[in-house]
């Protein structure tokens, strides 16, 4: 007789948090479908969570630990694999100390607390992760400015949205759902969509601001121009808990009046003011700000002063504003991640530590550090890594420099679910479990207030959750970890008062919330005011006010390179059924989409002999890649959208054409061109030029 079963979980095939329920036969998952009863996603779900059956079984899917021999894989016990990273990484640390280790992992995966836990028993500060130009750095400006991350507050129905760089319909980002947007904006909620591109919900917003890529932060200094010079400020607020107000204005009233904010955005200053006196005088009004205002040089900035709009425009900490939520009594990730483990002596070696004090203070590292540490041995040598859920060939910026790095590491292990151009510079081959093989409390959702239930429903393989590939390595290393994973989930919902066999039947938790917190106990920031002057920044050595920095490489700072690379590149736009450099071998989603797109203005296509649906080399100065072009008039004739991500699954040679249509190897990482608080790379806007493939 046939065995069947529903499990009712979360899925994670991007951030995560939608509620899904699993039909399981014959110990098989045979069908996926969203939860109606989930908080969060309403029984919605995306095409990339929807395909996850044809992942799990896909057939070049790695389901066993594999080590390399010679030029090819062999397949190998657990036992021997741990053995062989434990001896490694033991070797490691005799002859160049723990810091010579390198752990690094992707965008967040609901392992982190785990993935630091290790590092820091291990005694290595170096953890590379994307956070240094992706969400840690807004929760690292945030947490200078006023303490924490305050969110959109879409539940009590903003009055008018911000969509600042962010497209939450596609891309559900962090703890954001598109579905939750959507439900606040069909309220009569005004819109005001600030994107280079026309996509769909700048074709339905009250303003759509076309900005040049990359100058968010002159933007938001030029809404602050329009509201100081109309005071369209909340006084109360301003005087109270705004720490710097005067010397903010003397800023913008010298450095951006709106004749030049037009001239760098080079959006009309009408609409500039139109639109800053919509979000001010519109009460509540929420900001919902998105990555590429992290991926450069002003990453820091930009957050410090939309976080300053939303103090002084009196939405922060306000139903239906930016709020902070408060998670379930759950442990802290600090606690998990055993943070104060790590030695003193250690911390002070992260590598950048003392150049990038803001991702010193997130405890991550910036990836140019780890690459020339490997290649230069400065300041000192890094020999090995191990590399969870990542694919930084793809993923970072400068491939060839990263690839050249990850190359010359003595050793390397690699976990995911395929044989990627990162994993096959590896060692060591960890097959990691899905969403699907996972028990895990999923954290992601907490600055929303929630923990969710991640059951798991099959095994797969000899696949581990990467929660249990930590626990168990770090074990052998002599770390002290629990017994399994369920005695871990017991010891993180212990203060909640409930047990994970409990918490399992339950589903999720909600922790309580209330507003206007700041009333009381102030923000938690040395002055106990919302700081838009720093003097955490100043202690450090930074500008304390914020500002815009043009980007260094653009037509305004290398007018010569723009001779040679005419447009701006704007690189990494999302699609829905693609994660990052996910899911190309998954076939419902290649076919809708099975070639990069590169999109060009029709009159900058006709300049160049470009029709629709025509290779074409997109040249920067570090190289060029190949992508197919798709017309766009909803973009500036003078900007180049591509995607990222690319490789070819299907090349079955160990590149897997990492450098056909690869867009970060055209990307710079150089020290130049970053963030100097967070050294967030620049991933997203570049010069460069375009030529029709002849030979395709
Ligand atoms: N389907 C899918 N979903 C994803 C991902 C994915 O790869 N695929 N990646 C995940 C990750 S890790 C992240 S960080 C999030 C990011 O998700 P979001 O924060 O939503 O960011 P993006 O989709 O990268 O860009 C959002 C919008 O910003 C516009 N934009 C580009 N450059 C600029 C600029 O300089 N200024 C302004 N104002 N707008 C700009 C783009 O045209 C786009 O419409 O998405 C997550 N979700
Ligand atoms: N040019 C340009 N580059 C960009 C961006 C951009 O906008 N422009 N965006 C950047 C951003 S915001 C981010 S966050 C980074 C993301 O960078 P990465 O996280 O490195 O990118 P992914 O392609 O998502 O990487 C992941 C690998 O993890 C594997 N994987 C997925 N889930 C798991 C799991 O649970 N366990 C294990 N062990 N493996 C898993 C996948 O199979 C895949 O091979 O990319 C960045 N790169
Ligand atoms: S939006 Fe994310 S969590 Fe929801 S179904 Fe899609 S991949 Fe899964
Ligand atoms: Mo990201």
């Amino acid at each position: 007789m046939d065995n069947f079963k529903k499990i009712r979980t979360v899925c994670r095939s991007c951030h995560g948090g939608c509620g899904v329920i699993v039909h399981v036969k014959n110990d098989k998952v045979i069908k996926v479908e969203g939860d109606p009863k989930s908080p969060i996603s309403h029984g919605t779900m995306c095409s990339k969570g929807l395909a996850i059956t044809q992942l799990v079984y896909h057939p070049d899917r790695i389901i066993y630990p594999m080590k390399k021999k010679g030029n090819n894989w062999q397949r190998i016990s657990w036992e021997e694999a741990l053995d062989t990273i434990t001896k490694k990484f033991r070797e490691v640390i005799k002859n160049y100390g723990p810091e010579a280790i390198i752990i690094g992992q992707g965008t967040g995966r609901d392992y982190e607390s785990h993935f630091s836990r290790f590092g820091n028993l291990l005694g290595t500060p170096n953890l590379l992760t994307a956070g240094h130009m992706c969400y840690l750095s807004r929760v690292g400006a945030s947490l200078i400015t006023c303490g924490r991350h305050p969110v959109c507050d879409y539940v009590n129905n903003p009055k008018c949205i911000i969509l600042w760089a962010c497209n939450p319909l596609w891309t559900n980002p962090d703890e954001y759902k598109g579905v939750n947007f959507w439900h606040a904006y069909e309220k009569d909620a005004k819109l005001i969509v600030i994107d280079p591109r026309k996509g769909f919900l700048a074709k339905k917003a009250d303003y759509w601001l076309q900005l040049r890529p990359g100058t968010d932060a002159a933007l938001a200094l030029g809404f602050f121009r329009v509201i100081i010079e109309e005071e369209l400020y909340d006084k109360e607020f301003v005087t109270h808990f705004i720490h710097g107000w005067d010397d903010f204005v003397e800023r913008v009233m010298k450095d951006y009046p709106l004749n030049r904010v037009e001239k760098i955005t080079w959006i009309d200053q009408e609409l500039i003011q139109n639109a800053a006196r919509l979000y001010a005088t519109t009460k509540p009004a929420g900001i919902h700000w998105g990555v590429p205002t992290e991926q450069n040089i002003n990453c820091t900035d930009f957050t410090r002063t939309a976080i300053g709009l939303m103090a002084a425009t009196g939405n922060l900490d306000v139903p239906g504003g930016n709020v902070f939520y408060q998670p379930p009594p759950v442990r802290r990730i600090s606690e998990f991640s055993a943070n104060s483990a790590l030695p003193p002596e250690q911390k002070k070696k992260r590598l950048g530590g003392n150049q990038y004090k803001l991702a010193d203070r997130m405890t991550i590292i910036t990836p140019k550090c780890a690459w020339d540490a490997i290649l230069n041995e400065k300041p000192y040598p890094v020999k090995a890594g191990y590399l969870v859920g990542t694919n930084p060939v793809v993923s970072r910026a400068n491939a060839n420099e990263v690839y050249k790095a990850l190359e010359n590491l003595d050793f390397l292990a690699v976990s995911d679910f395929f044989l990627t151009p990162t994993a096959e510079l590896a060692d060591i081959f960890l097959p990691a479990g899905t969403w699907l093989e996972q028990d895990h409390v999923s954290e992601n959702w907490k600055y929303h207030g929630y923990i969710i239930a991640r059951q798991k429903a099959v095994e797969i393989g000899e696949c581990w959750q990467d929660h249990k590939i930590f626990m168990e390595l770090g074990k052998k290393l002599g770390q002290k970890w629990w017994n399994n994973v369920e005695d871990s989930l017991n010891w993180l919902l212990e203060p909640s008062g409930i047990t994970w066999d409990e918490f399992k039947k339950i589903g999720y938790l909600q922790g309580d919330m209330t507003y206007y917190k700041y009333k009381e106990k102030g923000f938690s920031t040395p002055t106990r005011k919302v700081e838009l002057y720093s003097t955490i920044l100043e202690k450090w050595g930074f500008d304390p006010l914020p500002k815009y920095k043009e980007i260094p490489e653009s037509p305004i700072s290398t007018p010569d390179l723009a001779k040679k690379y005419p447009y701006i590149l704007n690189a990494g736009l999302r699609t829905p059924t693609y994660f990052h450099s996910e899911n190309r071998m998954i076939p419902w989603l290649r076919e809708i989409r099975p070639d990069p797109i590169v999109e060009i203005h029709p009159k900058t296509a006709r300049k160049h002999e470009i029709r629709e649906g025509d290779w074409v080399w997109i040249e920067s100065p570090r190289g060029r890649v190949k992508q197919r072009a798709k017309l766009n008039s909803g973009i500036d004739p003078k900007v180049i959208v591509a995607e990222h991500g690319w490789w070819y699954p299907e090349v079955k040679s160990s590149d897997h054409g990492w450098k056909t249509s690869n867009i970060n190897l055209l990307t710079d990482n150089s020290y130049e061109s970053m963030d100097p608080v967070m050294g967030a790379t620049n991933l997203r806007v570049l010069l460069c030029n375009i030529i029709r493939c002849e030979d395709e």
